[in-house]
C-alpha cells in the first residue's frame, strides 16, 4: 500500500489519476461510459472500506460546524451506516420507489449529505432546492415534478402545509429538526430507529439521479434531469485535475444547497478524491465569518462564487494571509483580472475560475497548475468538446463572438443533462445542430482558453444566481402599484450583475413618495418569491419600449443600463 502521488491510498483502478500516477490504465478513461455507476456504492462504500482497512488517514468526510460552537464529524464509515438507514427511512417507512421525485429544501446541515447519498442508494430522484424559496415557488416545483416527498425544515414547513393540498401526488414531508411537527415525519428520529442494512441499487450510468431547477427568459424554472453519470464525472482525471484535491485535503465550498454547485462541490468531487468535505451553516452570509473560519479551521481548498471573494477583499481585514489555504477556485458568474490578481496579492492564493451550468456541470477551467490568464475561465474540460457557434451551430473561428456549445452529437457525453424533464419543445430549443448551445456568449482563443462575454438571452446572472426576468416581473405584478413592468441585467460592482425593474404605475399610485415604493416592490418581492431575485435597482417610466406586436423589448432597456446604447 503506497501513497500516490494523486494522494490516493490505494485507489482502485478507476480511482486513480493517470496522467498523474502513473499507476497502470484506469478502469474508465475520459470518454468512457459504463454500464453500470452508483456514487454511494462506488465511491463513498469504497472509502468506507478503506476506513476499515485502516488505508485512509483519520480526516471525517463530513466536518460540519456553526456560529454556535457546534460541531459534527462523521467518518466514511458513519457516512455509509447512516446513509443506509436513511435509505430505509425512504423506502421502508415512506414508501418511496426508484423513480420517484423527493424534493430538498434544506440549509447546509449534515442531513442535507445523508439524504442526497440515501436517494443515490435508492434510485430515488432527488431535487435541490434554495431555503430562501416562498409557498408559491415550492408549490409549482412540487406540482410541475409530480413530487412525492419532501424533506426540509421548521421555517419551510408551514410554507409547504399551506400548498401540500395543491400538490396531490405528495405523500411523504419528512421533517429536519429538533421538535415533531403535525403531519410530519421525523427524520432524525426515524434514522436512529432504522437498520444499518441496505442494499444499493445496480443504478445504470444513464438512469435518471437528480433534477436541478434552472430559469429561463420566460416562465418558471425548467426542470434540467440528470443521470447517474453525472457524478462519475467527478472521476475524469481531468476533471479532477482541475483541483487535484488528495485524502489529506479539508475542501470548502460555499454554494448555496439549492444549486447544482454545491453537489458537485461539497459531496462529488471532494469524496471522490476521498477529501474531507467542510460546511459552515452559515444561515446569513457573512465574509467576516468566512474570514475567521478560514483562519480558524485545516481548511486547503476553496470553491465560491466571484461574489463571494469580492466581498471578502472588500473587508479590508489585517491580513488574510490563511495558514492552510492552498487552492482557491470560483465559478457562477464573471469574473474581472483585477479581481484575479488582487486575491492573489492579499491571500498569496491563485485564484483559477471554472465555468458550468445546471444544465453541464463544470464542463471548463483553469485546471490547477495549468497557466492562468486572467479573466479567463480556463479551457474545455474532457470528455466535453467546447466550441463557440453560430445560431446555426456552426463552428467559429477563434476570437469570434458566438455562443459556449457542447457537443452532443453524434454521442452526448455523460455530466450534461439528459433533458428538461417533460418539456421536450425547451429541451429541443437548446439544441443547435451537433451541439447543446448553454446561452452564453464567449470567445475562444488559439490555445483554447474561453473568454465569457454574457447571456445571448435575457436571464440575469446576478452574484452567481441565474434569474428569469419573467419570475421578477410576474412577483411584482401581483402588487396594485404596477401597471406593467420589465426585468433586465444592470452592472454592479459587487455583485457582477443586479436584477432591475422598470416600472409603469398604476393611476393610483402616480403619486406616491417613490423611494418609499420602491422599497415596498423591494419587500414585496422577497416576499412572494425567493428574496435573491428582488430588484436591487427600481425605475419608475411612464413606458416601456415595446415591438409593434407589443412584446416588450428587453434588450433596448440591457443595452442601456450596460451602456450600449
Ligand atoms: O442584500 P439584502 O440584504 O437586501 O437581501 C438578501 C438577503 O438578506 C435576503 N434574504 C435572504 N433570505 C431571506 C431574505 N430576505 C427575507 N427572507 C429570507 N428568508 O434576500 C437577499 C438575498 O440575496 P443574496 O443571496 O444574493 O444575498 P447575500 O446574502 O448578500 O449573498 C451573497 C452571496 C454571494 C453569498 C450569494 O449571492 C451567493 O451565494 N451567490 C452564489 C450563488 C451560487 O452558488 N451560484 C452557483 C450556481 S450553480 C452554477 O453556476 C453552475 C456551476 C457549475
Amino acid at each position: 500500500i503506497h501513497r500516490s502521488r494523486c494522494g490516493f491510498y490505494p485507489a482502485p483502478q478507476y480511482l486513480r489519476c493517470q496522467s498523474l500516477s502513473g499507476a497502470g490504465a484506469p478502469r474508465w478513461n475520459d470518454y468512457d461510459t459504463p454500464e453500470e455507476f452508483n456514487f454511494a456504492s462506488d465511491v463513498l462504500d469504497y472509502w468506507t472500506q478503506m476506513e476499515k482497512e485502516g488505508k485512509r488517514g483519520p480526516n471525517p468526510a463530513l466536518w460540519w460546524v456553526n456560529n454556535q460552537g457546534d460541531e459534527v464529524k462523521w467518518s466514511f464509515r458513519e457516512m455509509t451506516d447512516l446513509t443506509r438507514r436513511a435509505a430505509n427511512v425512504f423506502t421502508q417507512t415512506c414508501g418511496l420507489q426508484e423513480g420517484d421525485h423527493l424534493a430538498l429544501i434544506l440549509p447546509r446541515v449534515p442531513e442535507w449529505w445523508l439524504v442526497i447519498v440515501a436517494c443515490i442508494r435508492t434510485g430515488i430522484v432527488f431535487m435541490p432546492g434554495t431555503t430562501q424559496m416562498k409557498a408559491k415557488d415550492i408549490l409549482y416545483r412540487l406540482q410541475v415534478s409530480k413530487a412525492k416527498g419532501i424533506v426540509t425544515t421548521d421555517t419551510l414547513a408551514p410554507e409547504v402545509d399551506s400548498v401540500a393540498s395543491e400538490c396531490p401526488a405528495l405523500k411523504t414531508k419528512l421533517l429536519v429538526s429538533d421538535h415533531s411537527r403535525k403531519g410530519w415525519l421525523d427524520f432524525r428520529s426515524l434514522i436512529k430507529s432504522e437498520s444499518p442494512v441496505h442494499t444499493c441499487i445496480k443504478s445504470k450510468t444513464l438512469d435518471p439521479m437528480a433534477i436541478f431547477f434552472t430559469s429561463g427568459t420566460t416562465g418558471f424554472p425548467k426542470m434540467a434531469k440528470h443521470s447517474h453519470g453525472l457524478a462519475l464525472r467527478s472521476f475524469f482525471p481531468s476533471c479532477r485535475k482541475l483541483l487535484q484535491l488528495k485524502t489529506s485535503d479539508v475542501f470548502w465550498c460555499l454554494s448555496d444547497t439549492g444549486w447544482i454547485l454545491a453537489f458537485g462541490g461539497s459531496l462529488l468531487e471532494p469524496w471522490t478524491a476521498g477529501s474531507t468535505v467542510f460546511v459552515h451553516h452559515l444561515p446569513q452570509f457573512d465574509p467576516k465569518v468566512i474570514v475567521q473560519t478560514l483562519f480558524k479551521y485545516p481548511i486547503t481548498q476553496c470553491f465560491a462564487a466571484p461574489s463571494v471573494f469580492r466581498k471578502i477583499l472588500q473587508q479590508n481585514s489585517a491580513s488574510l494571509r490563511f495558514p492552510t489555504l492552498e487552492h482557491c477556485c470560483t465559478g457562477g458568474e464573471a469574473l474581472l483580472p483585477e479581481e484575479q490578481e488582487l486575491w492573489r496579492r492579499q491571500t498569496g492564493v491563485l485564484l483559477y475560475q471554472a465555468y458550468g451550468q445546471s444544465e453541464t456541470g463544470i464542463s471548463c477551467g483553469t485546471l490547477r497548475g495549468m497557466k492562468i490568464k486572467p479573466g479567463s475561465m480556463g479551457k474545455a474540460i474532457p470528455p466535453y468538446d467546447i466550441q463557440i457557434i453560430d445560431d446555426k451551430g456552426n463552428i467559429l473561428p477563434p476570437n469570434t463572438e458566438g455562443n459556449i456549445g457542447i457537443r452532443i452529437k453524434p454521442t452526448r457525453p455523460i455530466g450534461v443533462f439528459m433533458c428538461y424533464e417533460s418539456n421536450p419543445v425547451k429541451t429541443a430549443e437548446v439544441e443547435c445542430g451537433d451541439f447543446y448551445s448553454s446561452g452564453d456568449r464567449a470567445t475562444v482563443d488559439a490555445e483554447g482558453y474561453f473568454w465569457f462575454l454574457g447571456r445571448a438571452d435575457d436571464v440575469i446572472n446576478a452574484s452567481g444566481y441565474r434569474i428569469g426576468p419573467a419570475e421578477v416581473e410576474n412577483a411584482l405584478a401581483e402588487h396594485p402599484a404596477v401597471a406593467e413592468s420589465a426585468v433586465v441585467s444592470s452592472p454592479d460592482p459587487i455583485r457582477g450583475e443586479v436584477v432591475k425593474a422598470f416600472i409603469v404605475l398604476t393611476p393610483n399610485f402616480l403619486s406616491h413618495d417613490r423611494d418609499q415604493l420602491t422599497k415596498e416592490l423591494q419587500q414585496h418581492v422577497k416576499s412572494v418569491t425567493a428574496p435573491y431575485k428582488y430588484p436591487r435597482k427600481v425605475e419608475f417610466v411612464s413606458e416601456l419600449p415595446k415591438t409593434i406586436t407589443g412584446k416588450i423589448k428587453r434588450s433596448e432597456l440591457r443595452k442601456k443600463e450596460f451602456g450600449q446604447m
